[in-house]
Parts: C-alpha cells; sequence; structure tokens
C-alpha cells in the first residue's frame, strides 16, 4: 500500500481513538453508545498498545475493576450518567458500586492479555500489569462453565443476544421466539435517534430482549438461577470459539508468570471446549453451526458465528474448510466476510448482525485462520478489511455488498483493527499456543 495512505490512516485511526478516550476507557462511538463495552474495551487496548503500552493495560484493568463478586465481567460499565442509551442503569438495576449491565459478552480478555503481553516494548511493566489481571479473567473462565455450562458439556450458553455481540444474528431467531413479549414495562429506543433503523435489530426484537432483561433483574441477577430460567439459551460456536481462545491463551501466559494451576485449569477448559465443538460441526453446511440448547438440535443457519470458530485452535481440516467457506462467500459478496450467507433469503445486507461486514470479526477470523496456516485467506480477509476502510472509513460496520458505512461513525474497535492490521501486517499473528 502507498506509504502516504498508510500514514493518514493510522493518522485517522489514532484521532478515533484519542477523541472516544474518556480517561480510562474508552467509548465505542459518541452519541450511539456513551459507556464501556466488554468486547469493545479488550479489542481497542490492542490498538492503543501501538501507541501507548500503559494506556492499553488501563483499558482492561477498568473493565475489570468492575468484575462482579461472582466472576462476571458485565457486557456495560456505566461510568456516567447518559440519557442517550437504551437500556441505562435505572432499567438494570444491578445494584453495583458503580452500576453495570447484568449479562457478560465475548471473552476476549485473555486473547487481548497475552497478546499485549507478547509484543510489549517494556516486558517489566508488562508481568506487573498482567499478574492480577490474569486471576481476573480466571475467576471470570471459571464463572462461564459453573454459570453457563451447568450440565458440564465443555460449552457455555448465551442466554441473552446481547451476549453474543451479535445482538440480531439470524442464529437467534428461532430461540427469540420463544420469547415472550408480554408485561414488558414500556420503554424508548434511544439508538434510533442515532442510527438508521433500518440498519439496527427491529422492534419485535427489543420487545424480547427487554423481556429477558426484565425477567432476570426479577430472579435478582442471580446467576445461579439465570440459565435455567431462561428460555433463551444458545450454544454460539463463536462465542465458545472465543472463551476457549483466552483459556489456552490465558493458560499459556500463566505458564510463563509461573502459575501452573491456573494454567492447568484454563488448559483443562480449552481442551473440553474442544472436543464438544466437534459436535457443531456440519458436514451438510461446511461450517459450525449453533445449538439451541432448549431443543438440542443445531440451528440451521449459516452465519459468520460458525466462522469465527477459526479463532479457537481448532482441527486442521476444519479450517481448512472454514477457508474455503469464506472463499465461497466472496464469491457471493463484494467484501468479506458478511456476517450472514448472502444465498440465505434471510441475509439483509445492512440491519447489523444479519449480513454487514464488521472489522473485529475479520480480524479474529484472520487471525486464527493465520495461525492454522490458512496464510492466503487470512491475508485476502485482512486486505479486503483495508481496501473496505480506505473507501469507506471508520464505521461500525459495512454493507457487504456495497461497501456502504452502517451504524455509528468514527468506531473505535474499527479503528483499533485497522491498526492492527497495519501494525501488524508481516508479524505471524495468533501463533497457536
Ligand atoms: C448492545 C458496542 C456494542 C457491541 C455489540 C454490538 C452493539 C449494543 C447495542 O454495540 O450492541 O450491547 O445497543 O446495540 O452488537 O457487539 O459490543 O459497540
Amino acid at each position: 500500500m502507498d506509504p502516504a495512505d498508510r500514514a493518514t490512516l493510522v493518522e485517522n485511526a489514532q484521532a478515533i481513538l484519542r477523541e472516544n478516550d474518556r480517561g480510562g476507557y474508552t467509548v465505542p462511538t459518541r452519541g450511539l453508545y456513551p459507556f464501556q463495552w466488554n468486547w469493545d474495551s479488550c479489542l481497542t487496548a490492542l490498538g492503543l498498545g501501538h501507541q501507548d503500552e500503559d494506556r492499553a493495560w488501563r483499558e482492561i484493568e477498568t473493565l475489570l475493576a468492575h468484575q462482579w463478586p461472582d466472576g462476571m465481567v458485565p457486557h456495560i460499565v456505566f461510568h456516567v450518567p447518559d440519557e442517550g442509551y437504551f437500556p441505562g442503569p435505572e432499567i438494570w438495576r444491578t445494584n453495583r458500586p458503580v452500576p453495570t449491565s447484568g449479562i457478560t459478552q465475548p471473552a476476549v480478555a485473555g486473547f487481548a492479555v497475552r497478546r499485549l503481553f507478547e509484543r510489549a516494548r517494556d516486558p517489566a511493566m508488562a508481568a506487573e500489569r498482567a499478574r492480577p489481571l490474569l486471576a481476573a479473567i480466571d475467576r471470570w473462565h471459571q464463572w462461564f462453565f459453573a454459570h453457563r455450562d451447568p450440565a458440564g458439556e465443555g460449552l457455555v450458553a448465551i442466554i441473552h443476544p446481547w451476549e453474543s455481540g451479535r445482538d440480531n444474528s439470524i442464529d437467534w431467531d428461532e430461540a427469540l421466539a420463544r420469547v415472550p413479549t408480554d408485561g414488558i414495562e414500556p420503554y424508548t429506543r434511544r439508538d434510533l435517534q442515532h442510527a438508521d433503523a433500518a440498519h439496527r435489530p427491529t422492534n419485535a426484537e427489543y420487545d424480547r430482549f427487554v423481556w429477558l432483561l426484565e425477567r432476570f433483574r426479577g430472579l435478582g441477577w442471580d446467576n445461579a438461577r439465570l440459565h435455567d430460567d431462561s428460555p433463551f439459551q444458545v450454544v454460539d460456536p463463536g462465542f465458545n470459539a472465543i472463551l476457549i481462545r483466552s483459556c489456552r491463551d490465558l493458560a499459556v501466559l500463566a505458564e510463563r508468570l509461573g502459575d501452573a494451576k491456573l494454567a492447568a485449569r484454563n488448559h483443562a477448559f480449552a481442551e473440553h471446549g474442544l472436543v464438544a465443538m466437534a459436535g457443531l460441526w456440519s458436514v451438510t453446511d461446511g461450517q459450525y453451526l449453533a445449538r439451541d440448547r432448549t431443543t438440542g438440535r443445531l440451528v440451521g443457519s449459516r452465519s459468520v458465528g460458525g466462522l469465527l470458530a477459526a479463532f479457537a485452535p481448532i482441527p486442521q481440516d476444519r479450517a481448512r474448510a472454514l477457508g474455503h467457506r469464506i472463499e465461497t462467500l466472496a464469491g457471493r459478496s463484494r467484501h468479506l466476510v458478511p456476517s450472514h450467507d448472502p444465498a440465505d433469503p434471510r441475509f439483509d445486507a445492512k440491519r447489523y448482525w444479519r449480513g454487514p461486514v464488521w472489522l473485529i470479526v475479520n480480524y479474529m477470523i484472520a487471525d486464527g485462520l493465520a495461525a492454522a496456516g490458512e496464510a492466503a485467506i487470512a491475508a485476502r480477509i485482512r486486505a479486503d478489511s483495508i481496501d473496505l476502510i480506505t473507501r469507506s472509513g471508520f464505521a461500525e460496520y459495512y454493507d457487504p455488498l456495497t461497501g456502504e458505512p452502517c451504524g455509528g461513525d468514527r468506531f473505535t474497535w474499527t479503528a483499533a483493527m485497522v491498526l492492527e492490521f497495519l501494525e501488524t501486517s508481516g508479524e505471524q499473528a495468533g501463533e497457536p499456543g
């Protein structure tokens, strides 16, 4: 790429990170998302680290400072009041010193911390900062398997679509249809003041999101009860792959920092999870699928959740097959990687997680495929991602057919991923642990 174009992209990405920095944490974007989000922050820390390692560690420290006593790391921390988002703390009512939401999000922290540690220009500081984080993330991992895998199958369920980070994915349609909407308190969506309604989840989906929230709130946010009570329990291959990868990365880091017990526990989580992941593979679809834990059936939905599985150290032949699936998708879509297969009649090019491309997902898939030796397709995803940003700017997500930017603008994790792609090209990403 032309060095001047590259320099401009880097400058713009850094400016966005600065703009969205609120001190010890970044907001995903001004207006639409005025608080700290869990997986946004962990991935953003990687982008921050290229400029300022201290600030990168701090991003994750701030998030983990709001871990619940039971080990859960919430999906939103409401550091300062802001009327611009629904549902705010007055809806969640989680009774925390600093208000938080009551559900979690994909567990990328273990991965992010290992990567920050291994790249550190200041190894002494990195060891000092990583140690307490290691313990907190280990508690979070234990929380996952205790509370979201009560039968010990090795994979965890999400109990709310917001936990997946892929809120309105087609993967959840069937399970979400089982969630009632009666008796919910009247509410006003705030997202539609900031973004095009045609690019966002529908009101029918929001009613169900809210019903689940109110149900869990009615149970006092007691994680010992929420899973079994929830009418929505889905085992998402993407979510589990991220958790498995983080368990593996945390274990490797723990070995380096001399904590054998923590390492053994997290290796065991990862091993068990990898074995169980085999049960989500669909020979017919050539990719992983979600499983609805309530019915026990795989969900017939070819989404990017099944491709994100590449982020975990899955078997080589499976990684290769996922690479083929992505090549097939490239024939159906101008930009990689669409969040849903355009050949599916339910595909919706602009509606959030039902079709659009998301840079963070591209980053994780490319990282996993590179680690599995699928260098060509990984390089193609990286190059395609940079091309998309060069044409369409730093949006929240993009129409995969046209490249049109959608959702929020000047988006933090998009900027962070651009820095990752540009500053690490040539680096062997994601070496297996
Ligand atoms: C609900 C912040 C978050 C991301 C999610 C994305 C979106 C929130 C929303 O924004 O979700 O958590 O209100 O739509 O789906 O992945 O973490 O960027």
